[in-house]
């Protein structure tokens, strides 16, 4: 093979360009490659289930932009949905009958929200949802799961998982004390810490916030009856439960992990596949909590490009197609054979592999026992990830850059991607336990 310098030689340039005046040479840090020993590709365009960086180098996607493209890139009907909103304009700062369109579609998928807030990102999502429950309950403390990510807003970059887990920081810098130690971290699938918490924090806990699967930890998923006990908890102690499923909803199932599960939230955080890729988020829940918010109540939450009118067209168009027939019979097909294929070739090459899949998003951890959270994450063997991403990036093949995130499939998959990923993962293996 040629020398992954010269394979990659325009992404090392326009990263140390982008290092002169973006700090760290990125916008967001999981996209710096901090969590593997490799420079980051920079991406120049993307189609399906494919991405091409700067040097030409076609890729396999199972990142889609982190969660976004279930549809695969560019699908042409959500290009079509956004020139026909373009050409009206981009942002008016006015209600738009778009927005309602949106808003109704996400009310009839998910049956625990009866209002909705469009916002602009996953962050804002979270952090006005928690916002709202502190003021309807007039409590202040939050309870949290170690290695789940809720974006980056102060209170939540607690024991976070995501790139907050890449930099092993337990709160990052410039995290008051003070409003940290409103965040109580209890570890994922443990309901009897969280019973703990209410115990040790009697009436002060507004909210217990959870990723009904977490996927910033690797995708870990719930114990069997872990979110029907919070969902009693939070009942029996008079807090809300709080879902964030800004990679979940609309992805392991139409309506969520609530669908799912059986387990309703009180508030629902959405983001990624409903801005069909565009900056759009959103939370909701019943009308007798969401009504406290402002114009209505007096929770104040805002913002200039909330329900952006190009966004909410992606958005639409997104979420009309994934409501057609075996959408997600299909992704369950290809994910399987994805899963089993991974499997079979660990197995193969005598890699201990541990696989947690819900739905189309999937995770490998190398070692040989069950991660049910994110304590038995941090055994897995990082060092040998990082020899099976590069071996997979070399094959063609663009995994998340960090063994705390998730592999998405897409629509856009094929039988034949899935072979093909397989195979270089049957080699890739074999270099990553063979350095
Ligand atoms: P954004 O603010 O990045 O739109 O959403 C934050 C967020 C909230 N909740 C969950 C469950 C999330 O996964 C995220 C964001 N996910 C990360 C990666 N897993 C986004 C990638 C990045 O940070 O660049």
């Amino acid at each position: 093979m040629k020398d992954t310098h010269d394979r990659h030689a325009r992404s090392q340039a326009a990263y140390a360009a982008a290092c002169r005046l973006l700090p760290g040479g990125v916008n967001s840090p999981v996209r710096a490659f901090g969590g593997v020993d490799i420079g980051p590709v920079f991406i120049a365009s993307a189609r399906g289930a494919r991405v091409f960086d700067v040097d030409g180098r076609e890729y396999i996607d199972y990142v889609g932009s982190w969660g976004p493209m279930i549809l695969g890139h560019a699908h042409p009907d959500v290009i079509a949905a956004i020139h026909k909103a373009v050409d009206r304009g981009t942002s008016f700062g006015a209600p738009t009958l778009a927005e309602t369109a949106l808003a109704e579609r996400i009310v009839d998928a998910m049956a625990s929200i009866e209002k909705v807030r469009l916002v602009s990102s996953g962050t804002e999502a979270v952090m006005s949802a928690v916002r709202l429950a502190r003021a309807f309950t007039g409590r202040d403390t939050i309870v949290k799961m170690a290695g789940c990510y809720h974006g980056h807003s102060d209170s939540f970059l607690v024991a976070a998982g995501s790139g907050v887990a890449e930099h092993g920081t337990a709160s990052s810098p410039g995290v008051p004390q003070a409003l940290a130690k409103l965040t109580v971290v209890v570890p994922y699938n443990d309901a009897a810490a969280v019973a703990a918490a209410f115990e040790n924090h009697p009436d002060r806990i507004a909210a217990v916030l959870v990723e009904p699967v977490a996927a910033n930890m690797g995708v870990v998923s719930p114990a069997e009856g872990y979110l029907a006990a919070l969902r009693r908890l939070c009942d029996e102690n008079g807090a809300l439960l709080i879902f964030d499923e800004v990679i979940t909803g609309f992805r392991v199932a139409f309506g969520g992990a609530q669908e799912l599960y059986g387990v309703h939230a009180d508030l629902t955080c959405l983001g990624k596949i409903i801005g069909g890729g565009l900056p759009l988020a959103a939370f909701g829940g019943r009308a007798g909590i969401m009504d406290r918010l402002a114009p209505a109540g007096k929770v104040y939450q805002a913002g200039t490009l909330s329900g952006n009118p190009i966004a909410t067209a992606a958005a639409v168009a997104t979420l009309d197609l994934l409501a057609r027939p075996r959408c997600y019979e299909r992704l369950e097909s290809l994910s399987a054979a994805l899963e089993t294929g991974l499997a079979d070739a660990a197995a193969r090459a005598g890699v201990p592999l541990t696989i947690n899949r819900v739905g189309s998003i999937l995770s490998g951890f190398f070692c040989d026992r069950p991660v049910r959270n994110f304590a038995d994450v941090q055994t897995t063997d990082i060092a040998c990830f990082k020899r099976f991403f590069a071996g997979m990036l070399e094959r063609g093949v663009y995994l998340a850059p960090s063994a705390y995130e998730a592999m998405f499939v897409s629509l856009a998959h094929t039988d034949s991607d899935i072979e093909r990923t397989i195979q270089a993962a049957r080699e890739s293996f074999q270099t990553a336990i063979h350095p």
